[in-house]
C-alpha cells in the first residue's frame, strides 16, 4: 500500500534540457567535463547505494558512526526544532539517526533522483507514523525554493555525506550562502565534510576492488546513451581516479584508451588516445578550512565532531 506522503512537484524539476545542454557544452570544452549531478537515474543511485556499502569507501560508515555518537551533543547545541530538511535524501538512512533523536513534526525530503526519493520517503512514512512526511525532487545546487505548504518555522537542515565535496570551494561557499539566506533567524544546518587524511586511504575509496565506483562513472555515458540521442559506447572508455593534493580533491575522470569519435544530439566530439572526460571532483576539507568556509557564508560554527581516526566530520552551522 502507498502510504501517504506530500509529494511537490511544483518545485522545478530536473529536466532533460539541463542534461542535454551541459553535456553538450562539456563535450566541447578543453578538457571536456560531464557534471556529476547526473551520475543519479535510478541506475546511478543504485550504484551509488552499493558505493556506500564497500569496504574502502568509509565515508558513508564513518558519518553513521558519528551521528550514532554524537545526535544527541549535536542537538543539545542545536536546540529544539519542528521540521527537519534532508537535502539529496538519497536511502534516508542516516537521517534516522536524527529523526530518532529529535522527533521533529515534519520531515522534507529533497533529491533529484524521483524514483528514488519517493521510495525513501514512503520508508520514512511506513517506520515513523508520527511523523507528516513531504517529498520534493529538485536540483537543489542551483537554486533553493521550499513548497509553500511545508511549515519551516524551526528548520534543521542535513546535508550528508560530504556532497557539499562535489561542488568546487566557490560553488560551496555560494550554496551555503544560498542555505543562510533561506533559514531563519536560529535556524540550522548539520553538515557531514570529508578530511583530507592520506592518498592511500583516499584513492582505495574512489577505486574499490569490486569496481563499483567504476561501474558508476561508466553509467554517466549509459545515461547519455539512453536519453539523449548518441552513439556513445561506455566499454570504450575507462575510470581513473586521483588524490590531486593541490587542489585538495579527488578527482574522476573517464579515459578514452584509443582515439574516437561519438556523436550526441547530431554533434560529433572527438576523442584522441588517452584524452580525458573529467566527471567528478570531490573536494577534502580540514576542520579549520570548513569553519572558515562556513564563517564566509555568515554561519556561525557551533560544533565539529570527528571519528577516532580523523577521516570524517559532522559539523553544526547555525544562522
Ligand atoms: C555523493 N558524493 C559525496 C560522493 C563522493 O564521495 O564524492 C560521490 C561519489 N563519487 C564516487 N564515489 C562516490
Amino acid at each position: 500500500m502507498a502510504l501517504a506522503i506530500h509529494f511537490h512537484d511544483q518545485l522545478q524539476q530536473p529536466h532533460d534540457a539541463s542534461l542535454r545542454d551541459e553535456t553538450l557544452a562539456g563535450f566541447a570544452a578543453s578538457p571536456k567535463w560531464a557534471s556529476p549531478k547526473f551520475f543519479y537515474d535510478r541506475r546511478g543511485s543504485e550504484l551509488f547505494e552499493q558505493i556506500c556499502q564497500q569496504p574502502e569507501y568509509y565515508i558513508t560508515r564513518t558519518e553513521e558512526q558519528i551521528l550514532a555518537e554524537a545526535a544527541n551533543d549535536i542537538l543539545d547545541i542545536a536546540g529544539p526544532h519542528s521540521d527537519l530538511i534532508e537535502l539529496g535524501s538519497g536511502a534516508s538512512r542516516k537521517v534516522r539517526l536524527l529523526l530518532e533523536a529529535l522527533h521533529p513534526t515534519s520531515y522534507l525530503g529533497i533529491d533529484i533522483s524521483e524514483d528514488f526519493l519517493l521510495s525513501s520517503t514512503q520508508r520514512l512514512a511506513a517506520d515513523y507514523p508520527w511523523l507528516e512526511v513531504h517529498a520534493a525532487c529538485t536540483d537543489f545546487s542551483n537554486e533553493l525554493n521550499l513548497p509553500d505548504d511545508f511549515s519551516s518555522e524551526h528548520p534543521l537542515m542535513f546535508f550528508p555525506g560530504s556532497s557539499i565535496g562535489n561542488f568546487t570551494p566557490g560553488e560551496a561557499a555560494a550554496f551555503l550562502q544560498r542555505l543562510h539566506d533561506v533559514l531563519p533567524a536560529g535556524g540550522g544546518l548539520v553538515i557531514g565534510v570529508d578530511l583530507v587524511k592520506d592518498r592511500a586511504v583516499l584513492e582505495a575509496a574512489y577505486n574499490d576492488r569490486a569496481h563499483v565506483t567504476a561501474a558508476f562513472n561508466l553509467n554517466l555515458l549509459q545515461r547519455i546513451r539512453n536519453e539523449l540521442d548518441s552513439d556513445i559506447d561506455p566499454s570504450r572508455f575507462v575510470h581513473r581516479a586521483f588524490f590531486n593534493e593541490a587542489e585538495s580533491r579527488i578527482e574522476m575522470h573517464l579515459i578514452s584508451p584509443d582515439a574516437q569519435d561519438v556523436t550526441i544530439e547530431g554533434r560529433r566530439f572527438h576523442f584522441d588516445a588517452g584524452e580525458s572526460l573529467h566527471t567528478e571532483n570531490s573536494y577534502k576539507y580540514t576542520l579549520e578550512s570548513f569553519a572558515a568556509l562556513a564563517d564566509a557564508a555568515g554561519f556561525d560554527c557551533r560544533g565539529q565532531w570527528t571519528d577516532r581516526r580523523g577521516l570524517f566530520s559532522v559539523n553544526y552551522l547555525e544562522r
